[in-house]
């Protein structure tokens, strides 16, 4: 039986990569805070079957992550811990530098410390592109913009490709947007989906949103995850860009949610002053300047051509089906 743990295990993806994880049979640990921002609620059912082991600790905290690498011994290590919001890394950036830089520094000098064979995952990201034109591949420079992007792009560099220089198995998995039901509410697919369910069942009247035309190239993450696994079952490490080749723009997102949700939605106006109306006249979308970015990543498509030639990984859920599964669980959610 192998053995991986899991860093960040109650975020989204930790959370479907442990659901994959079980199914393969894996004896699986998890690096959990004490003051998580998801009290366990991703991985309730798997804690509730005994199926994972929760070990206590930081990133930030080297003691706490030398004492989950001696308790899990794992073969492989998937770093999906990180300050994953771009817009609050510009207004701390030191704490993200902390966690996605230095503390992924700790984690893997101490793992192939303890185990030069470990296979090591390192969750990189589509952000490190920054003004890059797409569409971005393996070969495409990094511009990064933001406090978020730089983090991840220097562990890229210094941390992972470093390492990787010195004979250690530690890969990139590049990815580009990914969502789904269990998606953090401060992240705009998930942002919407839940404020139109709840516009639909008349518990609000309206929201606010920020830019509506930078483009995303948004997948589903539980296909990501399985790209994630994908990559520690090669022979020879390398990186690898994880995306669906299509983007669109949050308006278009917005859109698409609305209309499975039968809404009606048009737009009036322009800039700040724009505003979604619904078929029946009532304003539900204000632009709020202050959800735009400092500094904005305007244009995302990758190319995940290299993904599908050497791991043999295509995306399986459509956008359309994804922002359907989304609002559906909403639906469950706020109805229960
Ligand atoms: P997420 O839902 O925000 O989850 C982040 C996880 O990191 C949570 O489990 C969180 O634990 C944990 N964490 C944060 N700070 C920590 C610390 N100091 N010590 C230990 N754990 C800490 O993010 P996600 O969407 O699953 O993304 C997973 C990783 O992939 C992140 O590193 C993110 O930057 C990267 N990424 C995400 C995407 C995407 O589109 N989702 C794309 C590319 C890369 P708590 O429960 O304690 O808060
Ligand atoms: O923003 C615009 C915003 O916060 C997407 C993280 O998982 O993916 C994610 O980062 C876009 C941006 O994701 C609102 O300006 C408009 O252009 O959903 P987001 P992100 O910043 O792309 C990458 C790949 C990661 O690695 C990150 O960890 O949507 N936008 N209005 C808004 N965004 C938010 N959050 N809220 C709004 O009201």
């Amino acid at each position: 039986m192998k053995r991986a743990l899991i860093t960040g295990i109650t975020g989204q993806d930790g959370s479907y990569l442990a659901d994959l994880l079980e199914t393969k049979d894996y004896e699986i640990y998890g690096l959990v805070r004490r003051t998580s921002t998801d009290p366990f609620i991703r991985i309730n059912h798997l804690i509730k079957n005994d199926r994972v082991k929760l070990i206590y600790g930081n990133m930030r905290d080297k003691a706490t992550l030398i004492r989950a690498l001696e308790i899990a011994k794992p073969d492989e290590i998937y770093n999906l811990a990180g300050q994953s919001d771009v817009r609050i890394s510009f207004d701390c950036p030191d704490e993200t530098w902390a966690i996605n830089f230095e503390g992924v520094k700790m984690l893997a000098d101490e793992a192939f410390k303890q185990n030069p064979k470990v296979k090591f995952y390192q969750a990189s990201t589509s952000e490190m592109y920054g003004k890059t034109q797409p569409p971005q591949n393996e070969a495409s420079p990094f511009e990064p913009v933001s406090p978020y992007g730089e983090s991840k792009h220097k562990t890229h560099t210094d941390i992972v490709k470093a390492l990787r220089e010195k004979g250690h198995f530690i890969c990139s998995g590049i990815l580009f947007n990914h969502e789904s039901p269990r998606r953090g509410e401060n992240f705009v697919t998930r942002k919407v989906t839940q404020n139109l369910v709840k516009i639909k069942l008349g518990m609000i009247e309206g929201f606010e949103l920020g830019n509506l035309e930078a483009r995303r190239d948004w997948g589903f993450a539980g296909d990501y995850v399985n790209a994630m696994w994908r990559m520690l079952q090669q022979e020879v490490a390398d990186d690898f860009v994880i995306a669906t080749g299509v983007s669109r723009t949050i308006r278009e997102m917005v859109e698409m949610a609305s209309e499975i949700l039968d809404l009606g939605l048009t737009w009036q106006g322009e800039g700040l002053d724009e505003i979604g109306i619904t078929k029946d006249g009532k304003i539900i979308i204000r632009i709020n300047k202050y959800f735009y970015r400092p500094n904005e990543v305007d244009y995302l498509r990758g190319d995940a051509s290299k993904a599908k030639e050497v791991l043999g990984w295509v995306p399986q859920v459509s956008f359309k089906e994804m922002i359907a599964m989304m609002i559906e669980a909403d639906q469950k959610i706020l109805t229960r």
